[in-house]
């Protein structure tokens, strides 16, 4: 089995428990270790993550350590940096063992053509307040200026920039918007007319659980999240489905 996760936003500060959520976490790991034999973290796995040179961000102990075990028994853990999370720079590689992607990729998974992205930054008519902070924030020039700031400053700055931007969109975030305003279904139909071998788009960032045939053999997958909604997708080799958290 192959699984799919994304937007957990661990350590946000609209969550009032951060123990049970990284607990929720770590037991789902816990459950699907039994038959994974990979699993694609599809990005804002962290709410925010700023990783210096000697030092990472405090807290995550028994969910990186849980993600370390899974790893260590052979299960292949993919880690696409979201818009939250993209500062790691070699620990969750080196240290955890993570395969990390920071770019979409198109993979074959049993046969099947699966286009895999967070989400952000593919669509021209973002808003543009978004793609200006999109590119300050994968600048190395900017990642360099913010090394040098205090953490203490640092990471308190990023807490709240990132609930401050969930917060915004909360009154959306779980609604589909309709096929045609939900930017990442449009992305896909426009991607899929040159690319009609993609039989998955697989997302997150939005927030949706959504599972949509656009084509005859396509379909657009957003995982929704881990974080209000809980859920995750599945890929038994055959068929693809998405599932809720049970409790
Ligand atoms: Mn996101």
């Amino acid at each position: 089995m192959i699984y799919f996760i994304s937007d957990s936003h661990l350590g946000s500060r609209l969550v009032d428990d951060h123990k049970a959520h990284e607990k929720k976490f770590v037991d789902w790991l816990d459950q699907v270790k039994a038959d994974a034999t990979a699993i694609y973290m599809m990005g804002d796995i962290f709410d925010f993550w700023f990783e210096y040179k000697t030092v990472v961000p405090k807290g995550f102990v028994r969910f990186l350590g849980k993600v370390a075990e899974l790893i260590d028994a052979g299960i292949e853990i993919h880690f696409f940096t979201g818009n939250h999370d993209i500062w790691t720079f070699g620990y969750l590689e080196n240290e955890v063992g993570l395969i990390v992607h920071r770019q979409p990729e198109v993979v074959v998974l049993g046969g099947k053509n699966f286009y895999l992205a967070h989400g952000d930054g593919l669509y021209t008519q973002e808003d543009t307040g978004f793609r200006i902070i999109r590119k300050i924030f994968h600048s190395s020039f900017a990642q360099k200026l913010f090394r040098l700031v205090p953490p203490q400053i640092g990471q308190g700055f990023g807490y709240n920039w990132s609930k401050n931007n969930r917060k915004k969109d909360l009154p959306n975030e779980n609604k589909f918007l309709g096929e045609d305003r939900e930017f990442l279904v449009v992305y896909s139909k426009q991607y899929a007319e040159n690319h009609p071998e993609i039989d998955y788009f697989i997302y997150g960032h939005r927030h949706i659980a959504l599972d949509l045939q656009i084509k005859n053999n396509t379909r657009v997958v957003v995982l929704g999240d881990f974080v209000s909604i809980f859920s995750y997708g599945v890929f038994d080799g055959e068929n693809f489905r998405l599932e809720f958290l049970e409790d």
